[in-house]
């Protein structure tokens, strides 16, 4: 029985980074983290591209031009959106949330998933390399288990 899984050397893989400018004292966190992991598994400096869109409602669109391009293996999509005191949030979490999952659906190439939706700043920080983990390494390390299992599968 064939059991296969992606693995962690992401050695020749191209990869987009794409990141809401909006709490960007949170987004710069896991871009950092994102950017350091990729680096660390192997991807070439020149392999690497960041994107900076103004927030979260409009990383799927990016995500989708960068997915679409047909020049990356995964796309990392990264932002912070904070509860307030406003419905906003539900919005902007929603439209972030849903069009990242349908990019990804609809092209076949890993997006991931990489969008902070929380209470407060310091559930951000926790997430941003914080006692909670680092949710930008943790989105690199998924891009590259994704884009070599889809080598293999697909
Ligand atoms: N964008 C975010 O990335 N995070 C937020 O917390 C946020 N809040 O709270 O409003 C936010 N709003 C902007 C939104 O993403 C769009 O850029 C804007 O609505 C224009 O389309």
């Amino acid at each position: 029985m064939p059991v296969i899984e992606g693995s962690a050397d992401g050695s020749g893989l191209r990869v987009a980074v794409v990141v809401a400018r909006w709490n960007s004292f949170i987004t710069g966190k896991l871009l950092e983290g994102a950017v350091s992991t990729l680096r660390e598994c192997g991807l070439k400096e020149d392999d690497i591209t960041t994107a900076w869109v103004p927030g979260a409602f409009e990383v799927p669109t990016a995500a989708r031009w960068a997915a679409q391009s047909g020049k990356f293996d995964a796309v990392i999509c990264l932002g912070a959106v904070i509860r307030g005191e406003t419905a906003h949030f539900e919005y902007v979490a929603g439209g972030a949330t849903d069009g990242i999952g349908r990019v990804s659906q609809d092209t076949g190439v890993p997006v991931i998933f990489g969008v902070l939706t929380v209470d407060n700043v310091q559930q951000a920080l926790d997430r941003a390399g914080g006692k909670d983990g680092h949710k930008g390494e943790e989105s690199a390390r998924t891009a590259i288990e994704m884009a070599t299992l889809r080598r293999i599968l697909s």
